[in-house]
């Protein structure tokens, strides 16, 4: 006795993928606004959808998939295959393809909704950014990605609504990546002993904290993207997430490293730097961080390495958290600040399976 049905086709089932499926089989059961059909799922290796657009069990998707999926559809024949629907589609993208990200003006004016975790669509050039928020407007469809900085945490949400009801935003700062977070916490604590560099980034990779190759997570890289995304969201026409400055934390000598392996057995040629700069903060009672931030007035965006005075909140962070703060306006000198898990599978699901609850409301 549902009012209305509608179809979630979902790309990506890895650590986000696998647990937002969990939370779409959730809210399948648990929400009553509308009937949620599964009526796509892929990864790289295939994907299990019915010619006649009949529901795939949610729960047993993915097994399914794997044991019995057929060839991965071309991005061209997915689209077709979901504008034929009978009832609206919202795609959800859990990949971090940018193949996949720059043919979301094609699926949003085909009508076909999109809601994603996926950062690239959001920080590659300026002009895909336009092309998406004008093909939702063509297509009369929505496109929602939270999760694309700070995990599951309301931080896109909350600057649109900062913008949206006439606050002026004067400037963003922050530790936006979990792995940075982790490895500076640990490297340039408040207090105790702290291990070499070198052995810093060894111990955030054993224990999952990096990407499997930690180069992706030293070159700053994601930090821009996120940057970008919020700059652009705030009335920054920022170009793309490499057109400011972007403190690359890979030494030079090692760029040209072919394997990761090489890369992490001669960091450790490069600690005394690390040392050096760690020691020049704290002969000032100061901690290092690696932090983005953005100045509205100027629009000076920077990522890099910063050193913090004991008592400020980034100073205080634990683990892999993030935080963001806001100084606008109406806030005055306190920030509204933001804080929590910035990474993870379950939280950034959280934020994907919210904004699909956004997109449902207004359908
Ligand atoms: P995986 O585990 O590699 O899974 C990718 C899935 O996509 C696989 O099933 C793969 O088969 C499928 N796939 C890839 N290309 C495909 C294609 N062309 N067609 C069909 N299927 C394809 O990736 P994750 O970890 O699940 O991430 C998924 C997306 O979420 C990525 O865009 C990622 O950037 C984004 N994301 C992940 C996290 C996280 O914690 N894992 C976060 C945010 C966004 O908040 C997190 C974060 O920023 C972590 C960050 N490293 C930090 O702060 O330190």
């Amino acid at each position: 006795t549902h009012p209305k049905q509608i179809h979630i086709a979902v790309i990506g089932a890895g650590g986000v993928g696998s647990c937002f499926l969990s939370q779409l089989a959730w809210l399948a059961k648990n929400q009553q606004s509308a009937r949620l059909s599964l009526c796509y799922l892929a990864t790289i290796d295939g994907a299990l959808y019915n010619r006649d657009y009949a529901d795939i069990d949610i729960e047993t998707a993915l097994p399914t998939l794997e044991a019995k999926g057929s060839a991965l559809p071309s991005i061209s024949d997915t689209i077709e295959y979901l504008a034929g629907a009978p009832h609206k589609v919202v795609l959800v993208d859990n990949t971090s393809s940018g193949a996949i990200a720059e043919a979301y003006p094609e699926f949003l004016k085909r009508g076909i909704s999109i809601i994603t975790p996926n950062k690239k669509a959001f920080s590659e050039s300026f002009k895909l950014w336009r092309d998406i928020f004008r093909a939702a407007e063509l297509g009369s469809s929505m496109v929602y990605h939270e999760s694309s900085v700070g995990a599951g945490m309301p931080i896109i949400s909350t600057l649109k609504e900062l913008v949206q009801t006439g606050d002026e935003v004067t400037r963003i700062e922050g530790v936006f990546s979990g792995t940075m977070s982790f490895l500076f916490n640990q490297f340039s604590p408040k207090s105790g002993q702290a291990g070499k560099w070198s052995e810093t980034v060894k111990k955030a990779k054993e224990l999952g904290y990096t990407e499997p190759d930690p180069r992706d997570d030293l070159n700053g890289l994601d930090v821009a993207r996120k940057l970008t995304i919020m700059g652009r969201l705030a009335g920054l026409p920022i170009e793309s997430p490499t057109s400011f400055p972007v403190q690359n934390l890979i030494p030079g000598e090692l760029q040209s490293c072919d394997t990761s392996e090489e890369f992490m057995s001669r960091l450790h040629e490069f600690d005394d730097h690390m040392e050096g700069q760690k020691l020049l903060a704290e002969r000032s009672g100061k901690v290092l961080r690696y932090v983005g931030s953005i100045e509205m007035s100027t629009g000076n965006v920077k990522v890099g390495m910063e050193m913090f005075d004991h008592m400020h909140p980034i100073a205080t962070l634990k683990g892999s958290d993030n935080i963001i703060s806001f100084y606008t306006k109406r806030y005055g000198e306190l920030p509204l600040t933001i804080r929590g898990a910035g990474a993870g599978g379950d939280v950034t699901a959280m934020g994907v399976t919210a904004d699909l609850l956004k997109v449902l409301s207004q359908m």
